[in-house]
């Protein structure tokens, strides 16, 4: 298995065509993602585009839609969510379609959307996507950064980290590293594992973050390493469930 790591999805050449993609956005969509097909969200349907969005949803039951998203951290107009993983309860969620569109998250998705196997990562559910991948054995992993309006973010390349070591450690040799990205980010993890949410609080999304209030309850729900059993993936273009 070739692993490599793109900060961002715009560094991923139109030739390179993986057999698997791990697309993460840590703050926050994909931990987001997670915790709502966790809590019984029927799917999550991921835009880039707001008028998609919004086209796509009007044509779904009232009664069993939610509008979820944000732009620059902040709620959409409109919408019944934010981006917030603390938000998408049971109660909330529970049957019904979450039509999604963020700053960063949701773009990446829609870059790896025609790659044969796409699933989404963050720090809570890396067990399982590493379990996910040892099980599929693609011959090609791309882990896709979100990043920050096409530049690099610390906590996308640091769960990058997290999930190709234990991918490393579980595969017996049969991973091979296959750029200086994926190796940067495994010196990176190995830096903050101790502490993920310090380092999710010292990169400059999380600073954005603190600046627009209080986000304690979803700085450590997104640094809870491994404590989610999902995987999220996708069925359709766009379309994300559990498989
Ligand atoms: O950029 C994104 O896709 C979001 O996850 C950003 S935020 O944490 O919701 O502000």
């Amino acid at each position: 298995m070739q692993l490599s790591y793109f900060h961002v999805p715009a560094e991923m050449a139109a030739e390179v065509q993986p057999s698997a993609a791990v697309v993460i956005d840590v703050l926050r969509a994909t931990t987001t993602i997670g915790w709502a097909l966790k809590n019984g969200a029927e799917a999550v349907q991921a835009f880039a585009d707001l008028e998609e969005l919004r086209a796509a949803a009007a044509a779904w039951p009232a009664d069993a839609r939610l509008l979820l998203g944000e732009r620059g951290g902040a709620m959409l107009e409109g919408f019944d969510l934010g981006n917030s993983p603390v938000a998408v309860t049971p109660d909330t969620v529970q049957g019904k379609r979450l039509f999604m569109s963020t700053t960063n998250g949701t773009r990446a998705l829609d870059r790896a959307r025609s790659v044969p196997l796409l699933v989404t990562a963050a720090l809570p559910n890396r067990r399982a996507v590493v379990e996910r991948l040892l099980d599929a054995k693609p011959d090609s992993i791309a882990i896709i950064g979100s990043g920050w309006e096409g530049s690099y973010s610390l906590e996308d390349s640091l769960a990058a980290g997290a999930v190709g070591s234990l991918l490393i450690e579980r595969s017996n040799g049969a991973v091979q590293v296959a750029n200086d990205e994926m190796t940067a980010a495994l010196a990176l993890w190995s830096q903050w594992k101790h502490d993920p949410e310090a380092c999710l609080r010292t990169a400059s999304h999380g600073q954005r973050l603190m600046r627009l209030g209080n986000h304690d309850a979803d700085f450590s729900c997104c640094a809870a390493l491994d404590q989610l059993d999902v995987v999220p993936t996708q069925h359709e273009p766009g379309v994300l469930r559990l498989a």
